[in-house]
């Protein structure tokens, strides 16, 4: 075996590969990278510290808020802060954006969008957990305050997007647009080391994965497609944490779904910072994600940070045939 590849000289090789090939979205990446690192320390010692539980708040969603979220939201926003490469944060436990002062007098380029800990509902019973980020190129003048519209940028113009599940190990995933490729967290030296290399989905497989408790308060091309699961005797794998379960498709293949509901009509995942990012990857390993009505994911308009939207990603065999359900069933519906 070859010598083992660090995430950050795997960054700097492939840095000619971004589209606006600079230093400055390596360094974020690797500011992201490090933010991960501190989050996972925290994860793994949850029992031991005063650190599970509820924050005794809830976010702007409405959800309940874990100690956890706040840490995890903290650690991202002081490693952003100081790379001087980021100018403006969004995150899932954020009502507004922030906006980042200049650091050292560098024009930042770059706006992120972050869901801190996704999951947050499986810490206290030690379940894997995850991070989302994405990150878009402003669209208002460097040097100048950022805006909501350097956020409200469709998914198909991310420029990175990545994850990290805290599970029985902890993987960093990112893509810049150029394949996907993972990194697994060796905790006895700090160091996130190549082991995904150019992650590709199958194009079918046997799993599917919804929160299936819901089953009467989905749509009914939605039921006729997990009764059709069913009578394929398909597995079904639900963890709960978004990150997780996409995680298993990208490798296994499969389809994870969570359309809209009679409780959410517009389904419950936010757009900005979990669908978005996850998307990317997803397409970036050869697959494909729509909403529930079957529009592709990243080409949906942005108009609220906190936006949600429904979901089904994964195999793109089985997108397509989700596809079909909508198009056989949409008029009895
Ligand atoms: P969170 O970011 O507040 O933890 O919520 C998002 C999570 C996803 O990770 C997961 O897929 C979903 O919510 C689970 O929701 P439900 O319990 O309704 O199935
Ligand atoms: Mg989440």
């Amino acid at each position: 075996m070859g010598r083992l590849i660090t995430l950050d000289e795997f960054i700097i090789k492939r840095q000619k590969d971004f589209p606006y090939a600079s230093g400055e979205l390596t360094a974020l990446l690797r500011d992201i990278g490090l933010a991960a690192k501190l989050i996972n320390r925290e994860v793994n010692r949850a029992g031991l510290v005063n650190i599970i539980g509820l924050a005794d708040t809830q976010n702007v969603s409405g959800d309940e808020v874990q100690k956890l979220d706040l840490y995890a939201n903290e650690r991202m926003i002081d490693f952003l802060g100081n790379s001087g490469e980021c100018c403006g944060i969004a995150s899932e436990e954020l009502e507004s954006f922030v906006s980042l002062p200049d650091i050292e007098s560098k024009q930042a380029k770059y706006v992120v969008v972050i869901d801190p800990l996704d999951g947050s509902s499986n810490i206290d019973v030690n379940v894997s957990v995850g991070t989302i980020f994405g990150i878009y190129r402003r669209i208002s003048p460097t040097g100048t305050p950022v805006t909501l519209e350097d956020f409200l940028q469709p998914g198909n113009k991310l420029v990175a997007a990545g994850y990290v599940t805290y599970g029985t190990s902890t993987i960093l995933v990112y893509t810049t647009g150029n394949g996907v490729n993972g990194f697994t967290l060796d905790p006895s030296v700090g160091e996130f080391f190549l082991s995904h290399r150019n992650i590709r989905i199958p194009n079918k497989a046997k799993y599917y994965s919804v929160n299936q408790g819901y089953y009467l308060k989905f749509d009914l091309p939605m039921r006729r497609y997990i009764d059709h699961c069913n009578a394929l005797n398909l597995k079904l794998r639900y963890i709960g944490t978004m990150v997780s379960d996409i995680h298993r498709i990208l490798f296994q293949g499969g389809v994870f779904l969570y359309p809209n509901t009679t409780d959410y009509p517009s389904g419950k995942l936010r757009l900005l910072y979990e669908c978005n990012p996850m998307a990317f990857i997803v397409e970036q390993c050869g697959g494909k994600a729509t909403t529930s009505t079957g529009e592709r994911i990243l080409d949906i308009p942005v108009h609220a940070l906190h936006q949600r939207s429904s979901i089904v990603c994964g195999s793109p065999f089985m997108v397509d045939e989700i596809k079909s359900f909508l198009e056989l069933y949409q008029e009895e519906a």
